[in-house]
């Protein structure tokens, strides 16, 4: 079934078992390093995805949902130490999937590991509530699992988002159905493995491999499901929305951003310019939070503008291990985003390269920065996802903060400068649910409620915020002579 020991099954895990697709059709995985393909996964439909809602509702209501909330915690303990021993297998192979360099393949698997730690410690620790009512009566509400739980995943951090998704969701004691993305998914399934090994029940990890209108569709729409966790585009977000209004239950999604940091005449310049590049560059720029657009106060813009040019242009995409940028994820996506540059209404200040190392059937995208950007442009407006960067100038702080918020999108926002005042006003007035403070990013910010408004979606994923999204109240009235 499987040449090379690294390559999980090009199966799906339903119910504890490894079975291909019922039309028995596969598709390829094609490496972005060089655009080859390299292993298969079940082309699955809607009677695998039936099947795996099925067998989570028998786990459920059997062995899964019969285990307490500690040997829940336990079982998911196990699994982040397995992680942890397995991560650079994982990683290589992650890095084969997904193109990107090795060093943020560590770093996604020790995040992974680090989500099943913390959501099995929390998996105990959340609880009801006795609520003081009327003489005579005893108030409690319980905090239930909603049930099934459907898994939508991208391919930008297929581990880290099925870590805080699939985790809080188990923590809590929901049986799940994660469909991941058909660009990136084998880590996840050599996850499935690993899971099943360290002895969780049969049916509580349910993974079907397939394409987004076909299996992913079929998870959003089927009646079975009681809750969707949704991260990928804008568009098919609102198609889960429609598809969870239609079945009348709850959803999350997490649809990306165009992220602003905002840098002000008094800020800490030689701190703020490693750290702009870096959420810009970074997984090549396929990162919901990446910092996409730079707004600078215009006393310092050929400064700091220099800066970054002479950053972006040190930047080489290739498949080194050490490379800061490696290829984007398909021919699609670098398609679409030379487009963005092709197509660019701004003067281009800076370009990276790409290493003569790179394979010319990879698909690399040297990093681009443009500036003086139109706030209202496409290139400072809409979501590219690649390692592109709008360098948008402005005079004062309400222009700066009609500028940040001035996108359909909301997830993220940086603010530099050394004014205590500002950077309170500033966090207020930032329409959007992170903002960092000299500084963006945190690693994988395991703790920190994540999540957006309007286009960048609803609910919030990480900390403890997620373990209210996947379990709900039911409360208790019982009357006492
Ligand atoms: O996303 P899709 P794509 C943004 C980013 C990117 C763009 C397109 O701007 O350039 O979206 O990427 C599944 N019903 N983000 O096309 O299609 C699909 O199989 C149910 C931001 O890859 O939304 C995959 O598992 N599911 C984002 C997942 O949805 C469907 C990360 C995401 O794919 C479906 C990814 C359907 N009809 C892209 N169609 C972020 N927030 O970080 C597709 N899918």
């Amino acid at each position: 079934m499987r040449d090379d020991p690294i390559l999980p099954p090009a199966r799906n895990l339903i119910g504890g078992a490894w079975l291909p697709a019922a039309s028995g059709c596969e598709m390829a995985m094609i490496s972005p390093i060089d655009g080859r393909p390299f292993a298969a996964i079940a082309d699955s439909g809607p009677k695998d995805v039936d099947a795996a809602i099925r067998a989570a509702r028998a786990a459920f209501e059997g062995d899964w949902g019969r285990l307490t909330a500690a040997e829940r915690g336990r079982l998911m303990l196990r699994l982040a130490l397995r992680i942890e021993a397995e991560a650079e297998a994982l990683a290589q192979l992650e890095t084969r999937d997904n193109g990107k360099p090795v060093a943020q393949s560590r770093a996604d698997m020790a995040a992974l590991a680090r989500y099943f730690e913390y959501y099995g410690g929390a998996a105990d620790k959340l609880h009801g509530e006795v609520i003081p009512f009327l003489n005579g009566y005893d108030v409690t509400a319980l905090r239930e699992p909603h049930g099934v739980t459907g898994h939508i995943i991208p391919w930008n951090y297929p581990v880290q988002i099925f870590g805080r998704s699939v985790g809080a969701a188990l923590a809590m004691g929901n049986a799940t159905v994660t469909k991941p993305a058909e660009d990136a998914c084998l880590t996840i399934l050599r996850i499935g493995e690993l899971a099943a090994e360290t002895g969780f029940p049969p049916g509580a990890i349910n993974i079907v491999t397939g394409r987004g209108e076909v299996a992913g569709r079929a998870l959003s729409e089927h009646p079975g499901v009681d809750f969707i966790s949704f991260t990928g585009s804008p568009q098919v977000g609102q198609a889960i929305q429609i598809a969870a209004a239609r079945n009348h239950i709850p959803c999350t999604l997490e649809l990306g951003g165009k992220s602003p940091q905002i840098v002000f005449e008094d800020a800490d310049l030689e701190a703020a310019a490693p750290v702009i590049v870096g959420a810009i560059v970074q997984n090549g720029g396929q990162t919901c939070s990446a910092g996409s657009r730079v707004l600078i106060q215009r006393g310092i813009w050929d400064r700091l503008t220099a800066m970054l040019a002479e950053r972006f242009r040190a930047v080489e995409a290739g498949p080194a291990e050490g490379a800061l940028l490696g290829p984007l994820i398909s021919a699609r996506q670098k398609a679409r985003v030379e487009r963005y540059v092709a197509e660019a209404a701004a003067p281009l200040i800076a370009r990276g390269g790409v290493a003569a190392d790179a394979s010319a059937a990879g698909f690399y995208v040297a990093p681009a920065l443009f500036g003086p950007v139109d706030p209202q442009s496409p290139l400072a407006q809409e979501e590219i996802f690649g390692p592109v960067l709008a360098a948008i100038p402005f005079d004062t702080e309400a222009e700066a903060v009609a500028i940040a918020n001035g996108t359909e999108y909301g997830l993220v926002a940086g603010i530099w400068t050394r004014d205590g005042d500002r950077q309170a006003r500033l966090a207020r007035a930032m329409r959007c649910g992170q903002v960092f403070i000299n500084g963006y990013g945190a690693g994988g910010g395991i703790e920190l409620p994540f999540g957006g408004v309007r286009k960048s979606g609803h609910g919030r994923e990480k900390g403890f915020a997620a373990l209210y999204e996947f379990s709900r109240l039911k409360t208790v009235v019982h009357r006492f002579a």
